[in-house]
């Protein structure tokens, strides 16, 4: 447990005075709530394909998986900020660049937040984004490869939670920092100086349109309060974002308590369009930063890390007309705008309506000028000027909110454990259903689209208490399928999911399966130490290191046989996979490497590197089981002590000496 506490939340509505009915965590009837026809509903036949891909947060495991829906079965785990020994992520020398930062190698983070890209306002299924929330990132993955393809460190961020949430065209993806720190040169300042020297940012990240990659295009300094989510606007709201955030009061401790003393918090409203006026006018202004910006490079199949030191900064003193504050009840955690991008849904953890603000009231009041007051210097709309209405007794602790494609809304309550489906115009509350239990983010299919397909609801819960097999002190993470299709929400299924689900989005497999990419092209291996051919193979000292360039075919290694390696030198296996089948990949592993194995794609070149720590023969294999052969796929390294004269040799059925080896072009030496 995860974002807060049922305890910590339950003593903050007590401190904050609300006197509402608590309902228990376990709602009645969790049999009753299963409609006759779940089963069928869910039921996808052996060989039969899911209709969605659902991309899941894993929570702190740092990764993102895929599940098929409405099956629930899980497709893959993809690794993006963590390592991941079952495919080497993290672990091949190729693979480390990506989860280097300024503080160096990291091997785990918390990831949050998924974001499909998105061309006029639809899902195009290109990339899929996602955050690091402790070391601030944004990650891509690329769906043509489900295979994260770049990292972005954001600086001047702490606690990376208010990301990644996407434009309607993928121009940039938004993220703002949790936690507001000391910045620039004096950050050695005393903790209750806060109200002077604590600060906020919110990032925007540029898109290239072709490429996908990601480029930090500019920041906006704000108040030091706490970004919590966002939502970019669409339609008639595009060139907008919305953030959420609490702790205005700018408290430093016990925030519980001293984060809930305003009745009000606020959205923060971005014009992103007037910033990037603001650019071209010369108002950023440079900032010494260190972050770093870790590419894949698909054809050498590795990775670089580039430092980079500078970020320009906008600050709404200097722009005026670029940022405004809406006031929100109580501590707003979700901020999510409808498909018209008319509404802008502010959920308030710690309060009793939903307030739903209009864009074209908050163009208004900006025009007329209808302020509250400032906040740090930054106009502070009147909250009933903006507001379009409040869904009254929702529920208890509301956290998100996605759409249909009828006009509906569906919001998720944490302490009353429960979904609420109400009409976004009129606000009237037209159903709701228990989940199992405490949900936190839900999703509909497209939900933050333009257009929605509607269909399901996913909720994705925090508690998961006696809904499957006990497995020890940790129970299973889980997530919940709904049917929305008919007038009353539908409990179809129960699916475990890996990590903490905080957020996902799904997606109509024929958006991404028609991309999918099958094997990397031999002749386009373009790494450095790939062996294209047999004829290629070969064993090379360099100093102090000893360089294999290995083949793996169905069902052998070149070469099989090493000898010459000396105790005290660095061997590294640089295997090429000549497959160009789908799906044939191969693993390496070798006795005693305390890394990890490879797991090579057909045509890739993966590295692994092995540092010996005694004299002997070791034995390596092939990990993934490829052919009827595959236990067949194995070899020996023989390792001699360091003043010996036993000479590098190495083959596979004829084994020969380092004098005969081929050069990379194949000509003999
Ligand atoms: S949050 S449960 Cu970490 Cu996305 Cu709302
Ligand atoms: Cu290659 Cu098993």
């Amino acid at each position: 447990m995860k974002c807060f506490t049922h305890k910590t939340l339950l003593a903050a509505l007590v401190l904050a005075g609300a006197s509402l009915q608590m309902q228990g965590c376990k709602p009645k009837g969790s049999q009753a709530a299963i409609s006759g026809d779940a089963a069928a509903k869910t039921y996808v036949a052996p060989g039969k394909y899911d209709e969605f891909y659902n991309f899941v947060s894993g929570g702190f495991s740092g990764q993102m998986s895929v599940y098929g829906l409405p099956s629930g079965r899980l497709l893959r785990v993809i690794p993006v900020f963590s390592v991941d020994p079952e495919k080497g992520y993290g672990y091949s020398e190729e693979t480390k660049a990506m989860l280097t930062t300024s503080n160096g190698f990291i091997p785990w983070d918390d990831l949050h937040h998924i974001a499909l890209s998105e061309t006029n306002g639809l899902h195009d299924g290109r990339w899929v984004f996602a955050n690091a929330n402790n070391t601030p990132r944004i990650a891509r993955v690329d769906l043509k490869t489900f295979r994260t393809a770049e990292i972005i460190e954001i600086p001047n961020s702490a606690g990376n939670h208010s990301s990644p949430f996407i434009t309607e065209n993928s121009e940039y993806v938004v993220a703002g920092t949790r936690f507001s720190v000391p910045m620039g040169e004096h950050t050695d300042v005393p903790i209750s100086s806060y109200k002077q020297n604590f600060k906020g940012t919110v990032s925007f990240i540029n898109i290239d349109k072709t490429s996908g990659e990601m480029n930090l295009a500019f920041q906006i300094a704000t108040p030091g309060v706490n970004f919590d989510l966002a939502r970019a606007g669409k339609g008639k709201s595009h060139g907008w974002v919305f953030f959420s955030c609490y702790n205005s009061e700018k408290a430093n401790t016990l925030l519980e308590v001293n984060a809930s003393q305003k009745d009000k918090d606020f959205i923060m409203a971005v014009n992103w369009k007037k910033a990037e006026e603001y650019l071209k006018a010369g108002k950023g202004v440079k900032k010494a930063v260190k972050y770093t910006h870790n590419q894949y490079d698909e054809k050498k199949h590795s990775a670089t890390s580039t430092t980079l030191n500078e970020v320009l900064v906008l600050d709404p003193k200097d722009c005026p007309d670029m940022v405004y504050f809406m006031p929100c009840p109580k501590s707003p955690h979700g901020c999510d705008t409808d498909p018209t991008g008319e509404y802008i849904v502010g959920s308030g953890k710690l309060a009793a309506t939903i307030p739903v603000f209009s864009f074209t009231k908050i163009q208004k009041a900006i025009a007329d000028k209808n302020f509250d007051g400032t906040y740090d210097d930054i106009p502070v709309l009147k909250y009933e000027a903006v507001l379009h209405g409040e869904v009254q007794k929702p529920g208890l602790g509301p956290l998100h909110t996605e759409f249909d494609d009828q006009g509906n809304a569906y919001t998720s309550f944490f302490v009353s454990s429960e979904i609420v489906k109400w009409n976004v115009k009129d606000l009237k509350v037209l159903d709701r259903v228990p989940t199992y239990y405490s949900i936190g983010h839900l999703s509909v299919p497209g939900g933050p689209t333009k257009k929605p397909w509607g269909k399901y609801v996913i909720a994705y819960n925090k508690i998961t208490k006696d809904r499957y097999l006990p497995t020890g002190p940790e129970l299973s993470q889980s997530a919940q399928l709904y049917d929305i299709s008919g007038e009353k929400m539908k409990l179809l299924l129960d699916f475990p999911t890996i990590g903490e689900p905080h957020y996902g989005e799904a997606i109509p497999a024929e958006l991404i399966m028609k991309n999918s990419q099958k094997i990397y092209k031999i002749e386009e291996n373009a790494h450095p130490y790939a062996a294209k051919g047999d004829n290629y193979t070969r064993v090379e000292r360099k100093g102090n290191e000893v360089h294999v360039y290995m083949t793996a075919i169905r069902s052998h290694f070149t070469p099989d046989n090493i000898e010459g390696v000396k105790l005290g030198e660095t061997v590294y296996f640089h295997v090429t996979n000549l497959e160009q089948d789908w799906d044939i990949p191969h693993g390496f592993a070798i006795k005693g490497a305390n890394n990890a194995e490879l797991l090579i794609m057909p045509g890739e070149t993966q590295t692994l590197k092995w540092v010996p720590e005694k004299t002997g023969v070791f034995p390596m294999y092939c990990t993934d089981f490829c052919s009827a052969l595959h236990q067949e796929m194995q070899g020996y390294i023989r390792v001699s002590a360091p003043g010996s004269n036993v000479p590098i040799i190495y083959g596979t059925g004829t084994i020969k000496g380092a004098s005969d080896s081929k050069t990379a072009d194949g000509k003999t030496k």
